[in-house]
């Protein structure tokens, strides 16, 4: 039996834990990320012959690091890779959900977008158009809600084909101007050579761009880290203290 991993991401009040809850009744516990006062909970569920474990990250309106819960939010998807990162919007605001949405985007091609919450927005008025934003990103678009269970079959089946290949998404590039994209084609190389399919390169080469000096420390000591260790799967560093 192959155990894959889940991340649930979203902004705060998607509905992220009713959703986990859900997917794993008991089978859950709690601790915190190492070296940090976050909490994060992990579970498990079986699905068609597959073991799953799923962790339910904080809560977050961006990935940029600036507090803790950022932070931690973004190595899980960085450096942990889970096989699929759920991103949990709030039908009833998707707009402002999106932020978190294209920003996990760049991070990772391994998205399933799960629109929450849809009864709520059906008792609102709102209606969805799922296909139309599936189309625009090219990812799986899944409505659901997760106190009703409604959308699971779907959920389900669609994270199944997913971690089996039969659905295969590419990492979403924002288009930057010109003269952004022109310094991003010069160091991504670059980047690429020292990090190569491991790290999203493109996304790596916006934020050195952008300045961002403890993305740059966390990789010098990932990056030494691995070559200290002699190995090249990221799991030691960045385990759970439960
Ligand atoms: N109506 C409705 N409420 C929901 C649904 N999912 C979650 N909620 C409610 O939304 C609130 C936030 O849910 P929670 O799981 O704590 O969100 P989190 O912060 O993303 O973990 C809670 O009051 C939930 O009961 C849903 O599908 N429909
Ligand atoms: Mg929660």
């Amino acid at each position: 039996m192959t155990t894959y991993k889940i991340a649930l991401a979203g902004n705060p009040n998607t509905g992220k834990s009713t959703l986990f809850n859900a997917l794993t009744g008991l089978k859950q516990h709690t601790g915190n990320w190492a070296g940090k006062t976050v909490e994060i909970a992990k579970g498990s569920f079986k699905f068609l012959n597959d073991n799953y474990e799923i962790i339910d990250l904080p809560g977050t309106y961006s990935l940029y690091a600036t507090s803790s819960d950022e932070e931690v939010a973004r190595d899980f998807i960085l450096f942990k890779k889970p096989d699929v990162t759920i991103v949990v919007l709030d039908a009833t605001a998707l707009e402002r959900n999106l932020n978190i949405l294209l920003q996990i985007l760049e991070i990772t091609n391994k998205v399933i977008v799960c629109i929450n919450l849809i009864d709520e927005a059906e008792r609102k008025g709102i209606s969805i158009n799922d296909k139309a934003l599936a189309d625009e990103l090219k990812v799986p678009v899944i409505k659901v809600s997760a106190r009703n269970k409604q959308g699971f079959d779907h959920l389900l089946n669609t994270i199944h084909k997913f971690v089996h290949g039969k659905i295969v998404t590419k990492f979403y590039s924002i288009n930057y101007s010109p003269e952004l994209e022109m310094k991003i084609s010069q160091i991504e190389p670059m980047i690429k050579k020292i990090v190569g399919n491991h790290l999203p390169s493109r996304w790596l080469a916006v934020q050195l761009l952008d300045g961002n000096k403890d993305l740059v420390e966390r990789l010098t000591s990932h990056l030494s880290h691995k070559l200290k260790e002699g190995q090249n799967d990221h799991e030691a560093k960045f385990t759970f203290t439960f």
